[in-house]
């Protein structure tokens, strides 16, 4: 059982977009939890990745094409992480902060919500604040959640709540806010309403929130 995880660690690590497909299959085929997949295959080889790339052993390329690898395994694996939670628990505008490209925690924080019930729209990535304020004026969603993965970019989700206490809107909606290097501290001092250092725990966060 062990064995099909550690192979898919090695191929999203490599950017080995073949084996990452196989060793997923392998693995739903063999009846292990898809979070287990996820947690010990993908995440966990995504944070070597990154342990690396700081040690000046892999370069950009590389861990876009991990990214990317991790990416194909994730569209065998998404139909399986949705839960059967189907009435609707609120509405979440979702998006990683401007200046920031980084998607793959943002998509899976997004996945878990919909698959808890949540109304997701998603914005992407690189979004602008104003983006934020306008779809949140227009949507009018329970839940604002941002994502950031770059210690530069972080500030962003300050100033995107600023935006929104300007425009009048910051009562109106709960900020939850993620990503690598985003602690509960740092979280409560911009003045989020939630922090989640993973995807399912986002979910209870979220649930929290708006019952
Ligand atoms: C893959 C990757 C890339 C890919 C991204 C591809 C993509 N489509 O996302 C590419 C190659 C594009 C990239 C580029 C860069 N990257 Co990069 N990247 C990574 C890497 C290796 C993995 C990130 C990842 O996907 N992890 C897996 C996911 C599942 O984890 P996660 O994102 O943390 O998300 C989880 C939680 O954080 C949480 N979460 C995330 N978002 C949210 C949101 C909410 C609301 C909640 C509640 C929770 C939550 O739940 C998620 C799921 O459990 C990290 C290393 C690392 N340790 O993070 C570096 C890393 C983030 N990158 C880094 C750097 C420096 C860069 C570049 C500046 C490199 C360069 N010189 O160009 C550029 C910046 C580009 C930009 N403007 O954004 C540094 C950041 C250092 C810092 N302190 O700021 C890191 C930490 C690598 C390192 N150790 O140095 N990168």
């Amino acid at each position: 059982m062990e064995e099909v995880l550690n192979k898919l660690f090695e191929a999203v690590l490599e950017g080995d977009f073949e084996g990452v497909k196989s060793n997923v299959q392998t693995a739903l085929d063999a009846n292990l939890d898809p979070t287990n997949i996820l947690n010990d295959g993908m995440i966990a080889a995504m944070r070597e990745v990154g342990n690396r790339f700081e040690a000046g052993d892999y370069y950009v390329p590389e861990m876009l094409i991990a990214a990317r690898a991790m990416q194909s395994g994730m569209a065998i694996l998404k139909p399986h992480l949705l839960q059967a939670d189907r009435k609707s628990s609120g509405k979440v505008l979702i998006g990683t902060v401007k200046g920031d490209l980084h998607d793959i925690g943002k998509n899976l924080v997004a996945l878990m919500l919909e698959g808890a019930g949540f109304e997701i729209t998603d914005l992407g990535v690189d979004v602008p604040i104003e983006d934020f304020v306008r779809v949140a004026q227009e949507q009018k969603p329970d839940i604002v959640a941002m994502s950031a993965l770059l210690t530069t970019t972080m500030p962003m989700m300050k100033q995107t709540i600023n935006a929104f206490e300007t425009a009048g809107l910051r009562d109106k909606v709960k900020f939850i806010v993620g990503g690598a290097p985003v602690t509960e501290t740092y979280a409560k001092q911009i003045g989020a309403d939630g922090f989640s250092s993973d995807a399912s725990r986002a979910v209870n966060v979220a649930k929290s929130l708006v019952s």
